[in-house]
């Protein structure tokens, strides 16, 4: 051990006011849950779970400032005055002209698919997300992945290994032409790919290829201020900035967003899509009315409003940053340190394990990473989440899976919640379980929803004598 040995450790710049007590289950519950379960950690009850790493969203700890907010909640049905401090917020944060709430993240992708896609049109970007392409999808739109291949790699430690390989864009451009590329789609710390990164030089020289092209840019800006610590962290000319001023100058390199607000902003329900273009907005605001409700509240409560207006805010502090990234670091650190594979560099959100590597005897479609997640929980009752070819889906084209480069297997950290003792009990959770990655044997799939399968599948253990 001796972690902290020979350093200045950092430390969470909040104290906790309030508990909620959380317990773990025999061994024998966890082992009947999982069955319950269909082998699938979305499917199991948190009462069932001890410390819940399933993901970072919408599981955060609101400030008393934040719960203080809740009280000052207008609830009137049209003009409540939380969507303008939220309105505000998101202007003066990220930038942005024009702002449309919504009930989270998938419901502002849900806007800007719709409002800006036609059918046969393109989507370049640094690699997919689960609802983001599926949402391109159903307004007709084809995701093109141009990340740089680094990303693929879960050995590689290249410090933005969210880039956009601009070879790769060129030429999809070069192909289809600029006017059948809806936008290029661009995701701060990229989730798939481990947390990953993107640059400020390589957002700039997109930028620059994107103007020759008269392509715009949306940004999903989901996780946005830990890519802006990664930014002062690593890319020359940053360190003495602060995360607001390189938040600041990353969006104006863009032409709108949406957000997840249940990460960053440390809410348990929000969002919102925000754009530059007044033609974009007109349609996104009529629009919400459709699937969200009214352009000033759009699925959240006026409390709920006030509470991310307030978390914006909180979100870009450069202390809290730093200590949220800092103890996913510390896990994925101690894991490294006992060998464990694991995609490098640890990410701002979560320490994504590599299941492919953890167990080479296991082929793809026996879901390594899934087998992972249930051993994981059978082992201490911490859930995790496949991020692998169970997410990945089926090619709309051919029907068959969709095989991942990377088949990971993701302990994401909900900010503000658990403290490092709670990192070390994971951390030996995974090593007993890697120490005993022989006896694993994979899964197979006996129940498959039609869309984002990862959610409802249900597996079932594969036998050695029947299975084979
Ligand atoms: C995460 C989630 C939640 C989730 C979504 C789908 C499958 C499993 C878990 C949500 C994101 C995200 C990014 C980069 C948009 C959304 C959708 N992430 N972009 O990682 O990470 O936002 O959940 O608020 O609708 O566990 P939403």
């Amino acid at each position: 051990m001796g972690q902290q040995l020979g350093r200045r450790s950092w430390a969470e710049p909040w104290k906790i006011k309030m508990v909620e007590p959380i317990h773990m289950i025999s061994r024998e519950e966890r082992q009947k849950a999982i069955e319950k379960a269909g082998f699938n950690t979305f499917l199991l009850r948190s009462e069932e779970v001890y410390i819940d790493l399933l993901t970072d969203s919408g599981t955060s700890a609101m400030s008393d400032r934040q719960w203080a907010g809740i009280m000052l909640g207008d609830e009137s049905y049209a003009g409540s005055r939380n969507f303008y401090h939220l309105e505000e917020a998101v202007q003066s944060y990220y930038g942005y002209k024009y702002v449309v709430p919504t009930h989270q993240g998938r419901g502002a992708e849900h806007l800007i698919s719709q409002a800006v896609i036609k059918p046969g049109m393109f989507v370049p970007g640094n690699m997919y997300f689960t609802t983001t392409r599926l949402h391109q999808e159903l307004a007709g739109g084809t995701f093109v992945d141009v990340i740089i291949d680094d990303a693929h790699e879960p050995s590689n430690t290249h410090p933005f290994k969210g880039n956009i390989d601009l070879d790769k864009l060129q030429a999809l451009i070069d192909k289809v032409g600029a006017d059948r590329i809806a936008y290029v789609s661009l995701a701060g710390t990229v989730n798939m790919a481990g947390g990953q990164p993107v640059s400020m030089a390589n957002l700039r020289a997109l930028r620059e290829l994107c103007d020759k092209h008269g392509i715009r840019i949306y940004l999903d800006a989901t996780r946005m201020v830990e890519n802006c610590f990664f930014i002062q962290e690593r890319e020359d000319g940053y360190a003495d900035y602060s995360i607001a001023g390189i938040l600041k100058e990353f969006c104006s390199n863009t032409d709108g967003a949406w957000m997840s607000s249940k990460k960053d902003h440390l809410v348990n329900i929000g969002g919102w899509l925000a754009v530059n273009q007044e033609d974009v907005f007109d349609l996104a605001r009529n629009m919400v009315i459709i699937y969200e409700g009214l352009h000033t509240y759009g699925g959240m409560a006026g409390r709920d409003m006030e509470a991310l207006a307030i978390g914006i805010a909180e979100s870009v502090n450069d202390e809290h940053v730093r200590s949220r990234v800092e103890q996913v670091r510390y896990l994925g650190q101690l894991l490294i340190d006992w060998g464990v594979p694991l995609m490098c560099p640890v990410g701002g959100h979560a320490v994504f394990l590599d299941a492919k590597q953890m167990y080479p005897h296991i082929p793809q479609n026996k879901f390594p990473a899934q087998t992972l997640a249930v051993e994981l929980y059978l082992d201490s009752g911490v859930r995790s989440m496949e991020r692998g070819i169970v997410s990945a889906g089926r090619d709309p084209d051919t029907g068959d899976h969709r095989y991942p480069a990377l088949e990971l297997t993701r302990l994401a950290i909900p900010r503000r919640v658990y403290t490092q003792a709670h990192m070390d009990v994971v951390a030996e959770s995974v090593k007993a379980v890697f120490d005993n990655r022989e006896s694993s044997l994979g899964l197979k799939m006996v129940r498959e929803p039609q869309y984002l399968r990862f959610f409802q599948a249900r597996f079932e253990r594969i036998q050695p004598d029947v299975d084979g």
